[in-house]
């Protein structure tokens, strides 16, 4: 390989041969990250969710690019890459060159050439140098409430599957979306009149962790944390309310990492989590604080919120475990524990109304979430990764078998081990297969860009790797009606109502 470190605020690197392929690399962890040949994507629909999704800035792009990092694939076989080792970085493919650009001046870039599996070892080395790597703490094994629960939770179902579960060798039970009040309101709502402390002690006398999600860095419009401090949300240079997209049926506002009231209140927010019994925190959604915007303190957007995230991370305590999800990937390191490292899998291998008609590998799906996942193994070596949940049981999910297979051999190579799987819905067969999941130590060898071998047995995961490409002809324009209705907020807001509804018909299923 041969490699050199260059500062440059635009850097240009010749590409010496014909490329055949480009390393896009998505700024979140939603955001795709593939191999892709030399054409450029349709943009993703809808164009509501970009800002929770993409890196609004560089949507309209139509260059291949990505965030940070980029690489083509040379006739040989080697790679060319160019990769910043500094934030507020993206890399384009221009004509013969590969492009870096920087919100923030000159910054550090590696320049390498050589074998793909080398060029990352390094690259790696040299970001746990810049950003550091959390204290390695064990792998965890968590049950989390929302693949199969979604926001129908309540403290009563959730005390009686953590009973269910209790002689399951998980170490945490991860209450996810649907305890608190509003999304930006952090307070427990009317399905948890004991409130969060109560539930908390319930999980810990069973011998488990207990876990809460969190979105700190958003809130929803009719939020009263957004009722009363407007002026702590992030405006754009017109001086309007910056989107952070739009989900829970509503328009969604981010928070300024730089104003020192949010900083405290952020401060305040992670103590009571920990005061109420909670170790294992998911802090999902944090893309918002990092969106372009005005801020009170005129700092580079990434690394604004990296001043959030710092700040949540000493508040916890180095002894919380601190999961980043919808998090841009970079101003993560070495701040957080895990990251999560590809979009949300889901009931579904692929959904084709979501993954075709709008083009948007971002979305939900268990095909999306293997294929990012598998372009970011690399950072394993800097974090713990999360590649989403497994399944088990033939209720809940529309999965062969073979595709179940496919996301648990992933998290064992994660090292990273989670289910949303109701122990309601388990037969024994289904329950010594996790039970082995959770309790086998399997050794793992890479073997090919999409293959493995784990324990011997080869697992290629190349089925979930191609693109979905544009749709031409009549289905084209299919799509493009599809994505302007996708667009308005009242299809969404159908969209999460149906979602709703299903979850508590799951959750009344269960009986008392
Ligand atoms: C709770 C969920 C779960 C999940 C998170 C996150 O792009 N999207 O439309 C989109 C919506 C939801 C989402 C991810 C992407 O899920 O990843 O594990 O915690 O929030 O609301």
């Amino acid at each position: 390989m041969e490699y050199q470190i260059i500062r440059s605020d635009h850097p240009f690197i010749k590409i010496p041969q014909t490329a055949k392929r480009y390393l896009v690399h998505g700024w979140q962890s939603w955001s795709l990250a593939s191999w892709t040949d030399l054409i450029p994507f349709p943009i993703p629909c809808p164009q509501i969710l970009h800002p929770m999704q993409y890196d609004p800035l560089y949507i309209q792009e139509r260059k291949l690019h990505g965030s940070w990092y980029g690489a083509v694939e040379l006739d040989d076989g080697s790679i060319l890459f160019l990769g910043a080792l500094g934030l507020e970085t993206h890399v384009r493919m221009n004509g013969e060159t590969l492009e870096g650009l920087s919100e923030a001046g000159a910054k550090d870039w590696l320049v390498a050439k050589g074998d793909e599996s080398a060029v990352f070892d390094l690259y790696s080395q040299l970001l746990n140098h810049r950003f550091g790597s959390a204290q390695q703490k064990r792998s965890q094994r968590v049950w989390c409430s929302w693949y199969s629960l979604y926001t129908a939770i309540d403290e009563k179902i959730l005390i009686q599957i953590s009973g269910l579960l209790q002689g399951l060798p998980f170490d945490v039970i991860q209450i996810d979306d649907g305890w608190q009040q509003k999304v930006g309101d952090w307070q427990p709502n009317l399905k948890f009149p004991s409130g969060m402390k109560s539930l908390a002690e319930a999980i810990r006398s069973q011998g488990k962790q207990a876990g809460l999600w969190l979105a700190p860095l958003l809130a929803v419009k009719s939020s009263r944390l957004f009722g009363e401090h407007p002026e702590w949300f992030l405006k754009d240079q017109q001086g309007r309310f910056v989107s952070a997209g739009f989900n829970w049926g509503e328009q969604l506002y981010a928070l300024d990492t730089t104003h020192p009231q949010v900083l405290e209140w952020l401060q305040g927010l992670m103590r009571m989590v920990r005061e109420w019994g909670y170790d294992y925190v998911k802090l999902d959604f944090l893309y918002a604080a990092a969106l372009p915007g005005k801020r009170y303190q005129d700092l580079p957007r990434e690394t604004a919120y990296r001043q959030g995230l710092k700040i949540m991370r000493q508040s916890l305590g180095e002894d919380a475990y601190l999961l980043a999800c919808g998090a841009p990937i970079f101003p993560s390191l070495g701040l957080c524990d895990a990251l999560r490292v590809g979009p949300d899998v889901g009931g579904e291998w692929e959904n084709s109304r979501d993954a075709v008609l709008l083009t948007n590998p971002a979305i939900p799906g268990v095909r999306n979430a293997i294929r990012t996942t598998l372009h970011r193994l690399w950072l394993n070596k800097i974090v713990q990764i999360d590649p989403d949940v497994a399944y088990f049981t033939r209720q809940g999910n529309h999965l062969t078998n073979k595709q179940k297979q496919l996301l648990q051999d992933l998290a064992q190579i994660c090292h990273y081990r989670a289910t949303s799987d109701l122990p309601h819905w388990f037969t024994e067969e289904e329950l010594f297969s996790l039970k082995q999941f959770l309790e086998e130590e399997v050794d793992v060898q890479w073997v090919g860009r999409y293959a493995f071998r784990l324990n011997g047995r080869l697992v290629d995961f190349s089925s979930a790797v191609p693109l979905v490409r544009p749709l031409a002809g009549i289905k084209g324009l299919a799509r493009n009606l599809f994505c302007w209705l996708a667009n308005h907020p009242w299809a969404l807001k159908l969209n999460d109502w149906q979602s709703k509804s299903a979850a508590e018909r799951i959750r009344r299923s269960l009986g008392e």
